[in-house]
């Protein structure tokens, strides 16, 4: 009986080798820090489910964060046209996808825009879009994000309208078993990738995944250039704003020390308006003094001259009675005298 083979695809991440190891008992490496961890494809040893041999292909991530999608696209691809080859069909597609993650970003869009281009639609019916990290998301966050993505048109949308099925992995055996029950006992496909590279012998980068991964690469260095270029408007518009505010800012502060150095001049003038009218009082009260004093001085002056003029008038007074008295005496000398030469007349004695 031929094998059911089943690759299993999606970002890296997403549990693809956790899946595998639980439903096919296989020992691939699963990351545990934030490097991606599977490097190459690697096939699972054959296990049985419902009675059929399955064997599990495990494939690196995209969005690796060691290497480019067109590199692991490139071994991707290579592989699956190394068994298309060697005529190891393949029966199913599962497309992982974090229910964890809070929106598809661009990146996981760009992934599976690629796995779809991958896939071709034709294949639709034997992909099963699988979501799990159920743990980690209460129950109706999780049934809201898987709405969303059961019926955006950017999201899975169209793959489910085209025949792709949807399920939940809740990293149990048994919900990991069910996915896979979806896939065998149904026909080989054969992956537009495949088709591409082995019937019309194109180069990776000619294929609709090539294609695509190149367009959305170009699409995302366009969109990385408008946010940038979004961003340098943003600084741009931000400093040219902070240097009108700094500039007002710096007008209003100076139009302030102007008020305030004129106020201060104004204060200084009228200080100085007071300390000279102060000093004029001052100049003025000294002149008073001076006045006075010198008032005094002549007041006492004239009084000194009044006095000696007074001194001098008494002195000469006396002076004259002085040589009054003199001359008196004189004269009453001289009568004595001359009463004395003078015959001595009858002696009348009192
Ligand atoms: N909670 C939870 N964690 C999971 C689940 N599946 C995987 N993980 C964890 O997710 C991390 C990545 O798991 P991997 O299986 O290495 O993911 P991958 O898709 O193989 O990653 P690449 O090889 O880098 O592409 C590991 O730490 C796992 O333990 C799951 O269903 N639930
Ligand atoms: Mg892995």
């Amino acid at each position: 009986m031929s094998e059911t083979i089943i690759a299993v695809m999606g970002a890296t991440g997403t549990g693809k080798s956790t899946f595998i190891n639980l439903v096919s008992g296989a020992n691939f490496e699963v990351g545990t820090g934030l490097l991606s961890c599977s490097k190459e494809v690697q096939s699972s040893q054959p296990f049985d489910v419902n009675g059929r041999k399955v064997v599990m292909i495990d494939t690196p991530g995209f969005d690796d964060s060691t290497r480019s999608d067109t590199d692991i696209l490139r071994t991707i691809a290579t592989y699956l046209a190394d068994t298309y080859r060697s005529d190891r069909k393949l029966s199913g597609i599962i497309y992982m996808h974090r229910i964890s993650d809070p929106r598809m970003s661009g990146i996981s869009r760009r992934n599976f825009g690629m796995f779809r281009k991958l896939c071709g639609d034709n294949t639709l019916s034997s992909v099963v879009l699988v979501t799990n990290m159920w743990s980690q998301v209460s129950e109706d966050v999780g049934a809201a994000r898987e709405l969303q993505l059961q019926t955006d048109e950017l999201l899975f949308k169209p793959v489910l309208d085209k025949g792709a099925r949807m399920k939940r992995n809740y990293n149990t055996l048994d919900s990991a078993r069910h996915i896979l029950e979806e896939l065998v006992g149904r026909g080989t496909v054969t992956l537009q990738i495949q088709e591409e590279v082995v019937m019309q012998n194109m180069g990776i980068e000619q294929t609709a995944a090539g294609v695509e991964l190149e367009a959305e690469k170009r699409r995302e260095i366009e969109e990385a250039k408008r946010k940038q270029e979004e961003e340098l408007r943003r600084v741009q518009e931000e400093l040219r704003r902070q240097m009108e505010e700094e500039e007002r800012r710096r007008q209003k502060e100076m139009e302030q020390a102007r008020i305030r150095a004129e106020q201060e001049a104004a204060r200084h003038r009228r200080a100085q308006e007071r300390e000279r009218a102060r000093q004029e009082e001052e100049r003025r009260k000294e002149e008073m003094r001076r006045w006075e004093i010198q008032r005094q001085i002549e007041a006492e002056a004239e009084q000194r001259r009044q006095r000696d003029e007074e001194a001098r008038r008494i002195q000469e007074e006396m002076r004259q009675q002085r040589e009054e008295a003199e001359a008196e005496e004189r004269r009453l000398r001289e009568q004595i005298d001359h009463m004395e030469h003078q015959d001595p007349g009858p002696c009348v004695i009192f």
